[in-house]
């Protein structure tokens, strides 16, 4: 990558807390001389635990998603006002499997966007097509439309607060990971279309990432290329050993 690597871990629905702690004290002197940066992204439940422990750290912490209303009768839901007050300042926005079991919309995903990212946050972006979709030969409209809406009102200054994590979902949680060329020139798709929106300035200065089962094996190959900037990593990111691995390869 040409810019400076960010590696964020999504936990997903993993970990009570004694877990967390666990990993988060063990992940702690791993991550502490690494010069990429780092993020962990985890359940509601474990934010506390996560801020804590991580103070003073070179480890951040995110929420797995946000809900775009300020507050009311939305139950189940958190606001992004909700996470900032706790000192939360990244969160993952359209992950492909809130996107294939909750229902999320490239229009709910720009709403969860744009409140996160009017109430201060750093929004780890998600896209990808599915392995239909990659088979159609439309990956390219797919990612793009996707870009395109999420980002839709979105000044050029708030634009710096985005990370897009492309992960196609054909390599989500499935072990597949996709051929770094084929990750690359989605990426570099992706950058392409960000310059297209703002300009080329915004899109050499984004941080974008590959996902879909990057792990401790195959993130070297993925890394040295020059359009993807770091990972959203799954599995991999609950062995702090294991996140140790891409986090020094960043
Ligand atoms: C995966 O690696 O499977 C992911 O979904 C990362 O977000």
């Amino acid at each position: 990558a040409l810019r400076k690597a960010i590696i964020a871990g999504n936990w997903k629905m993993n970990k009570n807390r004694k877990e967390a702690a666990e990993l988060i004290n063990a992940l702690k002197p791993i991550a502490a001389d690494k010069t990429c940066g780092v993020i962990i992204c985890v359940p509601f439940t474990n934010l506390e635990t996560a801020l804590s422990l991580t103070e003073g750290t070179n480890i951040e912490v995110g929420a797995e998603n946000v809900h775009f209303e300020k507050s009311g009768a939305f139950t189940g839901e958190i606001s992004a006002d909700m996470l900032t007050e706790m000192g939360v300042k990244y969160v993952i926005v359209g992950h492909s499997e809130r996107r294939q079991y909750f229902g999320e919309t490239d229009e709910t995903v720009n709403k969860r966007t744009t409140a996160a990212i009017e109430a201060g946050m750093t929004v780890i972006l998600c896209v990808g097509e599915t392995l239909a979709e990659r088979e159609l030969g439309i990956t390219e409209e797919v990612v793009a439309k996707q870009v395109k809406v999420a980002l839709h009102g979105l000044t050029a200054d708030q634009v710096k607060n985005i990370v897009i994590a492309y992960e196609p979902v054909w390599a989500i949680g499935t072990g597949k990971t996709a051929t770094a060329e084929q990750a690359e020139e989605v990426c570099a798709f992706i950058r392409a279309t960000v310059a297209s929106l703002y300009d080329q300035a915004i899109a050499n200065g984004m941080t974008i990432q590959y996902g879909g089962s990057m792990n401790e094996k195959n993130c070297a190959e993925l890394l040295a290329k020059e359009n993807i900037d770091g990972g959203l990593i799954g599995g991999a990111s609950l062995v702090a050993e294991k996140f140790g691995v891409l986090l020094a390869e960043a």
